[in-house]
């Protein structure tokens, strides 16, 4: 396996562009404005237990005016990470949308949750704010409930501003698109002829037996 495919999706200003500058270029300035994404892609090279990989990582929208758009660059992905932040409800309960669209196009991909911007959790500012709107942060276990009620592969909380766990997340997931494309590769054929033998000793056995009982 030479090439990987990764998508990141999830709600608007959840953090998704940030991650990739972080992973590709380790590129982080709070001060920059913020720009929205219509659909862009970033490229980089890693080495992963011994695999020499180029990873393709797609950036796409959170708005739905491009929800016609986004799916269009769907084809070929491996994986996709979906995206919220801990700070923000709304992006929280729009994982299972962006789930069903991911699995709409791409049923039989991974897909990993991601809780962003984890920093805000500590945020004086942030923490202010989501009292006066009657909230707190969304906590580890709220992902952890998420990411099993959706069925993702794994769950990771990151932040881009302090860098936590950006890399690791990135590396965690192509480590998933390996190994799944490994056990496809490896052979299965024994195990299959094995459970054939199985089945035609086990009708064998019932032809039998309903023949001893007469019927
Ligand atoms: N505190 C904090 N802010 C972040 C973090 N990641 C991103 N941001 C800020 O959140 C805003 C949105 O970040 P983007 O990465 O552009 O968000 P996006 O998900 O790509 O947004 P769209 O392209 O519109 O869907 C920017 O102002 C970033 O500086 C983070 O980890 N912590
Ligand atoms: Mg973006």
């Amino acid at each position: 396996m030479n090439n990987i495919k990764i998508a990141v999706v999830g709600g608007v200003e959840v953090g998704k562009t940030s991650l990739l500058n972080v992973y590709t270029k380790s590129e982080f300035d709070p001060k920059k404005q913020y720009v929205p994404t219509i659909y862009d892609s970033a490229e980089t090279r890693v080495n992963i237990d011994g695999h020499n990989i180029e990873v393709n990582i797609l950036d796409t929208s959170g708005s739905d005016e491009y929800k016609q758009l986004r799916p269009m660059s769907y084809s070929g992905v491996d994986l996709f990470l979906i995206c919220y932040s801990v700070a923000d409800i709304k992006s929280y309960e729009k994982v299972k949308e962006c789930v069903a669209e991911v699995r709409q196009h791409a049923p039989n991909k991974d897909i990993v949750l991601v809780g962003t911007k984890t920093d805000l959790r500590d945020c004086q500012n942030t923490m202010d704010r989501l009292r006066s709107e009657g909230l707190i942060p969304l906590y580890q276990s709220q992902g952890e409930s998420k990411s099993a009620e959706v069925h993702a592969a794994k769950y990771y909380e990151c932040s881009s501003k302090n860098s936590s766990s950006v890399r690791k997340m990135f590396e965690e997931s192509i480590r998933l698109v390996i190994q799944k494309h490994e056990k496809s590769r490896s052979p299965q054929k024994t195990k299959k002829r094995i459970s054939f033998t199985k089945i035609k000793r086990l009708s064998l056995f019932s032809v039998t037996s309903e023949e001893s009982t007469g019927f």
